[in-house]
């Protein structure tokens, strides 16, 4: 209902798109074994290795190319890291992103567009913060909280008696990575979000291990 189409894509993706695109060096720390499932094949010479996507932002590389400027999307799906599990680990989870590219495009029509969004979720006002944050294929980049609705920011367990609760990462996206999606960043520009849904759906329905969303027990399964 804000103009949003909903994109999705492989979940098998090549190195230059998961990483090289997003403005994410070789040298950079999540490519290391030990976050990405790599696969044994080849993309192609000049696309890297196979690795399974550890975010949904290819998705939003290749609907700039396809699509071009102005672009409002929203990009749900599942996404991979190789690392070891615990209750709030576990190598495969949901994300949602969205991508809004435009002229004169600021963080204020962000900041309205999850406001919204927020509100709408939980059928009440609800009141956001940014605070800064870094993130490669983003500048500047930042992180979003709400106010806690449990506890109206008195203090409980859900905002760690914070009475904010981290929600997401944000920002103006890069104007290398507009390149990569072959958008001119003198003319347009644009921001992105990025939500782990799972971690949402377990604030909803106060589950205390995320392994259990993925572990197959219908026990558990079935009450939902
Ligand atoms: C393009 C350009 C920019 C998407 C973004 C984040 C910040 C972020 C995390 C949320 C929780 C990943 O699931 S999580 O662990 N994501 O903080 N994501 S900005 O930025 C993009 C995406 C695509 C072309």
């Amino acid at each position: 209902s804000m103009g949003f189409s909903i994109k999705d894509g492989p979940e098998v993706e090549s190195e230059y798109y998961n990483f090289e695109s997003l403005n994410i060096p070789s040298t950079h720390p999540a490519r290391d074994m030990q976050d990405t499932f790599f696969l044994d094949k080849d993309a192609d010479p000049e696309l890297g290795k196979l690795v399974m996507r550890t975010q949904t932002s290819p998705v939003q590389i290749r609907t700039m190319q396809e699509l071009g400027a102005p672009l409002r999307i929203i990009v749900p799906g599942r996404v991979f890291r190789y690392e070891a599990t615990d209750a709030s680990h576990d190598s495969t989870f949901y994300q949602i992103e969205g991508l809004l590219i435009g002229e004169k495009i600021s963080l204020a029509h962000l900041k309205g567009v999850m406001q919204e969004f927020l509100s709408r979720l939980f059928r009440k006002e609800v009141k956001v913060r940014f605070r800064p944050g870094y993130f490669p294929f983003v500048e500047p980049g930042l992180e979003m909280d709400f106010a806690c609705l449990i506890c109206n920011q008195k203090g409980c367990r859900v905002c760690k008696y914070g009475g904010w609760v981290e929600f997401m990462g944000a920002g103006m996206v890069h104007p290398n990575v507009l390149r990569a999606g072959k958008i001119d960043p003198k003319k347009y520009c644009g921001w992105a979000f990025g939500v782990g849904l799972t971690r949402l759906v377990m604030m909803r329905y106060e589950i205390s291990d995320i392994r259990l969303l993925f572990g197959g027990d219908t026990r558990f399964l079935n009450q939902f």
